[in-house]
C-alpha cells in the first residue's frame, strides 16, 4: 500500500519561476558573461548570483535540484512561449511510479538517482560506463527550448538543458554494422511501484524500452536531457537523464535511462509492443496521420491557466521540426510506418 505523502513539488503556481523572471535572470546573467562559461555545473557561488535575482521566484517546498551552467544552443527556439514550470513538474507521464499524471510527482519524490550509472555498449569500439557526475561534467549543457507532443494531444514548451546524444555515441564510436540505437529505463521494483504492481503500472512489460535509427539518433535534435528550467531534472521528469526527441511523440523520450546499445536490428519498444496497430516504431509527430481513436490534427497546449483551460492549437508536421528532420525520412510511407 502506498502512503500518499504531500510531495514537495506540489508547488503552487506562483512558487515556481514565472516565464518572464525566467527569461529577464538569463538576460541579466548573459550580459554579465555568466552564463556562457564552460562549467557544467553551477558553483555555490553563481547558484547565490541566480538567487539575488530572483527574489520571490525560488520554491519554498523542499528540492534537491542543483543550478546547472549552460551555453546557448543554435538549435533553442526561444521564442516559443513556455509552459510553467510547475506544469512540467506535475503533469507527467512515467508509469513506473503510476499512470495518472499527477502520480509520478508523488511516488517518485524520494527516488533516490545519485549514484547512478549507464552503459553504452553492443556494437561499439569502446563500450564506456558513465557515472552520475560524469552525466553533468563531461558534456557541455545547452539549454534547448523545445516542443513536446505527447501522443495523447497535448502539448509543453519546455526549456531543457542537456547534450546531443550524437556526443555521447561518438564517444562510444559505433561500428559500421550498428544500425539502430536501442534504450532502456532502469529496472528496479522496489524503488519504481509501478514495476511492482500491473495495475500500478498500467500493464506494461518493464522495463521501458525504446529506440532510434541511427542516423535518427545522430541528428543535432536529438538531445540526452539532465536538466530543465535552469536546474538538474526532477525524478518525475526522468531524472538523472533522459532522452528527448522533440520531433516525435513524447512516448520516444525515454526517461531514467540506465543502458544504450548500438544494434544491427530494429530494436522493440515500449508502446508498440502494447499496442501495434495505434502505436509504430517511429511515432513522428504528423496531423495527418491519426491515432485510431482520436485526431492529431490538433493539440492542448499546457500554458499558463488552469490545465484543462483547451488552448487548442494546430499540430505541425514532425512538431515543427520538418525543416532539420524530414529528410531523414525520404521515400518512406509514413502512414505504414507510423
Ligand atoms: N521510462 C519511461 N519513460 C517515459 C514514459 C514512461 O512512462 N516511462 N512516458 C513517456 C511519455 S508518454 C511522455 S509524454 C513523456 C513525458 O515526459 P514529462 O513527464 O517529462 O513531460 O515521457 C515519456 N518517457
Ligand atoms: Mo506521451
Amino acid at each position: 500500500m502506498l502512503i500518499k505523502k504531500s510531495p514537495r513539488w506540489a508547488l503552487k503556481e506562483s512558487d515556481a519561476t514565472p516565464e518572464s523572471v525566467y527569461h529577464q535572470r538569463r538576460d541579466i546573467l548573459k550580459k554579465l558573461g555568466i552564463t556562457l562559461v564552460g562549467m557544467p555545473i553551477a558553483t555555490q557561488a553563481n547558484a547565490g548570483l541566480f538567487d539575488a535575482f530572483t527574489g520571490k521566484d525560488k520554491p519554498t517546498a523542499k528540492d534537491n535540484r542543483r543550478q546547472l551552467v549552460t551555453k546557448p544552443s543554435q538549435y533553442s527556439d526561444n521564442k516559443l512561449s513556455l509552459t510553467p514550470e510547475s506544469k512540467i513538474l506535475q503533469y507527467n507521464n512515467f508509469y513506473e511510479f503510476g499512470t495518472d499524471k499527477s502520480d509520478p510527482a508523488v511516488h517518485a519524490a524520494n527516488f533516490q538517482t545519485n549514484p547512478w550509472t549507464i552503459e553504452v555498449g553492443g556494437m561499439v569500439h569502446r563500450p564506456l560506463t558513465l557515472g552520475y557526475e560524469d552525466i553533468f561534467s563531461k558534456f557541455t549543457l545547452e539549454e534547448r527550448i523545445y516542443r513536446l507532443r505527447c501522443v495523447e494531444a497535448w502539448s509543453m514548451n519546455v526549456p531543457w538543458i542537456g547534450f546531443p546524444l550524437a556526443e555521447l555515441l561518438k564517444k562510444a564510436n559505433p561500428t559500421s554494422q550498428a544500425k539502430y540505437v536501442a534504450f532502456e529505463t532502469l529496472y528496479d521494483p522496489k524503488r519504481m511501484p509501478g514495476q511492482a504492481s500491473r495495475r500500478l503500472g498500467g500493464g506494461i512489460d518493464y522495463p521501458y524500452v525504446e529506440g532510434l535509427r541511427i542516423d535518427e539518433a545522430m541528428n543535432p535534435l536529438a538531445l540526452i536531457s539532465v536538466g530543465l528550467y535552469g536546474k538538474t531534472l526532477a525524478p518525475q521528469n526522468g531524472a538523472p537523464l533522459r532522452l528527448v526527441v522533440p520531433w516525435k511523440y513524447g512516448f520516444k523520450s525515454i526517461k531514467s535511462v540506465v543502458r544504450i546499445t548500438l544494434t544491427d536490428k530494429e530494436p522493440p519498444t515500449t508502446w508498440n509492443r502494447l499496442a501495434p496497430h495505434e502505436y509504430g516504431f517511429y511515432a513522428n509527430v504528423n496531423p495527418k496521420v491519426d491515432h485510431p481513436r482520436w485526431s492529431q490534427a490538433s493539440e492542448r497546449f499546457i500554458g499558463e491557466g488552469s490545465l484543462f483551460s483547451s488552448r487548442r492549437q494546430p499540430t505541425l508536421m514532425f512538431n515543427g521540426y520538418a525543416d532539420e528532420v524530414a529528410g531523414l525520412y525520404k521515400g518512406m510511407d509514413l502512414r505504414k510506418q507510423y
